[in-house]
Formats: C-alpha cells, sequence, structure tokens
C-alpha cells in the first residue's frame, strides 16, 4: 500500500442551517463550533445575516452557515430577512434544517419540509432540537414529514439534539462529515467565523437590548457600528441604535438609561475576550423613520448589498 493511502483524505463541507425563527438554529452552530459566533435570544428574527461558523477537526472542514429563521413576515425588513432565510438553503452541500421538538410542527416548518421535498437537496438532516424539554414531538414531526415527502424520495436522517445541554452532537457531528465530499478547507483551521468585525459587535449589543426589551421593539431596533478607533490594546467603538418611532426611543433607552448601560456592562466583557482588546462601547439611540427601508443603513448593517 503506498503512503498516500494511508493518509486520511481532508473533507470539506458548506452546511446550511435552516429552519423556522426561534427553533435554536444560532444556539446550534454555537454548541458545534465551540465558540460563541452567533447570538442567541427567545426573540424572533435574532438572526438578521448568514452567519458562517467554522468546525475544523481531523477529519476536515464544515462551514455552518446560520441564517434568520422564517417567521410570519411583517414589515419590510421581515420580507427581506425570509428573502435570506429562502436563498439561504442555494450553494450549500448538506441542508440541516432545525426544528424546536419541544413545541409541535408550525406551519413555517412544515414550509421547510414542503422545500425539501419540492427541491429534493442531495444531501439534507432533519434535526430535533430542544429535546431536553418535555414533551417531545417527534411523531408529529414524521408525521408532517410523511405527509410533505409524497414521492420525492428524499429520506433525510432524523437526529434528537439539545444544542443547550450539547445531547446528541456528537451523532450529528458524525453525519455531517459522513455526508462531505472530500475536499480542500475553505477558511484558515484557525478561524471560527468569518464574520465581519463591525457586524460582529453590531449583534453582540443588540443581543444585550433584546434581553431587555419586548413585544414589538426589538424588530423595530437596528444597531450599526460607526467607528473604532483603534489604540494600542484598547477599541472605542461609537455605535448608534435605530428606532422607528419617537416613542420607542425612550423604551431602549430605560429609566435612568438603565437599558442602555446594561447593553454596554453586558457587551464590554464579552467583546473583549472576543477580540483580545479592551472594548469600550459609547451608545446613540436615534429615531430614524423607516430604517427598514432605507438602503444606505441596511447595507451598513448588512442586510443587503455587499458587505461592510
Ligand atoms: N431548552 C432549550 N432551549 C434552547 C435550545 N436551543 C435553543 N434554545 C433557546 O431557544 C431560543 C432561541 O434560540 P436561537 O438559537 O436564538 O434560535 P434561532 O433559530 O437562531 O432563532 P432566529 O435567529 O430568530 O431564527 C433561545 O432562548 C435559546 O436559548 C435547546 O436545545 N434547549
Ligand atoms: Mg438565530
Amino acid at each position: 500500500m503506498s503512503k498516500n493511502s494511508e493518509t486520511p483524505v481532508k473533507k470539506a463541507a458548506i452546511v446550511g442551517i435552516v429552519g423556522r425563527t426561534n427553533a435554536g438554529k444560532s444556539t446550534l452552530v454555537n454548541a458545534l463550533v465551540g465558540e460563541k459566533v452567533s447570538i442567541v435570544s427567545p426573540v424572533e428574527q435574532t438572526t438578521r445575516n448568514s452567519v458562517r461558523g467554522i468546525v475544523a477537526d481531523p477529519r476536515g472542514q464544515l462551514v455552518l452557515v446560520d441564517t434568520p429563521g422564517l417567521h410570519k413576515a411583517v414589515g419590510p425588513l421581515g420580507r427581506l430577512l425570509n428573502g435570506m432565510a429562502r436563498a439561504s438553503s442555494a450553494g450549500t452541500d448538506i441542508l440541516c434544517v432545525v426544528f424546536d421538538a419541544s413545541h409541535a410542527p408550525q406551519m413555517e416548518d412544515e414550509g421547510w419540509m414542503a422545500r425539501v421535498a419540492r427541491e429534493r437537496p442531495e444531501r439534507c438532516v432533519f434535526v430535533l432540537n430542544q429535546c431536553d424539554r418535555k414533551p417531545v414531538f417527534e411523531t408529529m414531526y414524521r408525521d408532517s414529514w410523511a405527509a410533505a415527502m409524497r414521492d420525492s424520495g428524499v429520506t433525510p436522517d432524523w437526529f434528537r439534539i439539545s444544542a443547550l445541554t450539547g445531547d446528541g452532537l456528537p451523532a450529528l457531528l458524525d453525519r455531517l462529515f459522513d455526508l462531505a465530499e472530500p475536499g480542500p478547507a475553505l477558511f484558515d483551521d484557525d478561524i471560527v467565523t468569518d464574520y465581519p468585525r463591525k457586524l460582529a459587535i453590531a449583534d453582540v449589543v443588540r443581543e444585550k437590548l433584546l434581553a431587555r426589551l419586548f413585544q414589538e421593539v426589538p424588530h423595530e431596533i437596528g444597531v450599526a457600528v460607526k467607528d473604532i478607533a483603534e489604540r494600542k490594546g484598547e477599541w472605542d467603538v461609537a455605535v448608534t441604535v435605530y428606532v422607528n418611532k419617537p416613542s420607542q426611543k425612550g423604551m431602549v433607552i430605560g429609566a435612568g438609561g438603565r437599558n442602555l448601560k446594561y447593553a454596554r456592562k453586558a457587551a464590554e466583557p464579552e467583546l473583549s475576550e472576543m477580540f483580545g482588546v479592551k472594548v469600550r462601547l459609547e451608545l446613540w439611540v436615534k429615531v430614524e423613520q423607516n430604517w427598514m427601508k432605507n438602503d444606505r443603513l441596511l447595507t451598513e448593517m448588512g442586510y443587503k448589498g455587499a458587505l461592510v
């Protein structure tokens, strides 16, 4: 046997992580990467960009593409995000559809099943997430798929996991590497994401604000990093939080500025750790009516066009 044939062939694949909003896609990506690359919250439409997380191990490299979750579209941003969600299955080698198994299947879950049956991706896995919560509606998901698949001929593997506790993740990862084809790594093995730093900082600030805001306001805030002033080992970052209406400005700021203060105090240490420099944030709230229709701002936030 030649020396070459004994060397294990490295594999590579782009894995599209799709599913309904709040299924736990970003939590899963972070758990598989082993580091936080994508923000998480109980609020719908948390993820607003395609965020790539990179898993490198001796078997090769998986590029996990976290995407905005499909939801009942409200307003121009909602429609934009749903468009991104639908487009996200294109250009991937493996499609990984994530369901929240602690709730019965909803319209958006069945929408993904119908899409899989129609588009027949060559490689596809179905992930029942949140199995640490009881009851688990596995049978209902399998029945919905049986109704959707008809004669599509697609037979996805099913996995029961908890992205929160890590249960079931090694088996899922093994399967993803099985499905991956031999090929060169797409990114350096020592990076966990190629997400631009301005967008990453804005997302962490938005995550902290979402933890303090409820109901309609979260969907109407947009966060943009305006400037990063770098000194030796220190970054001063100017951040603008856009709201849609004057009444929302006070809600975002909070009594005596407490929401902004909370967001700053929670985000600064996390960002300092993430980038290995001391990060100081300056947060401003600005009313910009219909910012979600403003192409310049949407581009600045990475929701449209080329990334900043
Ligand atoms: N108990 C439990 N909670 C989970 C699990 N996975 C995610 N969650 C929670 O579910 C909520 C939504 O998680 P995300 O990862 O933000 O969901 P998402 O699918 O990325 O949502 P969008 O970005 O809005 O599409 C968060 O509060 C998570 O902590 C899980 O396996 N078990
Ligand atoms: Mg998400």
